[in-house]
């Protein structure tokens, strides 16, 4: 087997990681010789998703669309990383539903708001707090966390290289 098409799923918090562990293992993917794409908001939100913002509603959608790409891509045999916080339980689900059984992997990287907030990378926590950003997810918009996922990274205790090894074996285990 060894270049099964699969779709790695991404969730978690603005700050948690998300895309520094997605980048890691596309690189780690990328010297076994397998064919990957990531997809996130900075390659997404700008372009064919440019029309959304974040009411519930459009996260819906930003989601929607982007499973059914991941899908797409899955179709033509790669191995799709997709980070998007995806803070909504049924969207997930609609997003699993599209692929075939043991395509799809949720990765939930649950590293706890406190941490994601002190890091503020982007300083956006602060501007949520101060009220300059509405419908900041853990602010004031919810994030639900995922049930079942297949692979839960602690993110606030280990490095994005341990738990990129982690997605790794996940992948590899199921392959
Ligand atoms: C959450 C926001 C918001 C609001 C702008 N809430 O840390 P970042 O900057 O780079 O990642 C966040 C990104 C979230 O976009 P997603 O497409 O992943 O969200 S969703 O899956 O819910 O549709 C953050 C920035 O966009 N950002 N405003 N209000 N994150």
């Amino acid at each position: 087997k060894g270049q099964s098409p699969a779709c790695l799923w991404f969730t978690g918090l603005s700050g948690s990681g998300k895309s520094t562990v997605a980048n890691l293992v596309e690189k780690r993917l990328f010297a076994l010789g397998r064919h990957t794409y990531l997809l996130d908001g900075d390659n997404v939100r700008h372009g064919l998703n440019r029309d959304l913002g974040f009411t519930d509603e459009d996260r819906v959608e930003n989601i929607r669309r982007v499973a059914e790409v991941a899908k797409l891509m899955v179709d033509a045999g790669l191995i799709v990383l997709v980070s998007f916080i995806s803070p909504f339980r049924e969207e997930r689900r609609m997003a699993r539903e599209l692929f075939a059984p043991g395509e799809f992997h949720e990765v939930f990287v649950d590293t706890p708001l406190a941490v994601c907030e002190a890091r503020d990378v982007k300083g956006l926590y602060a501007k949520a707090r101060a009220g300059g950003i509405r419908n900041f997810t853990g602010i004031d918009s919810p994030y639900e966390v995922p049930e079942s996922p297949e692979l839960h990274l602690r993110g606030g205790d280990q490095s994005p290289e341990q738990l990129a090894e982690q997605v790794i074996e996940e992948l590899l285990r199921a392959q």
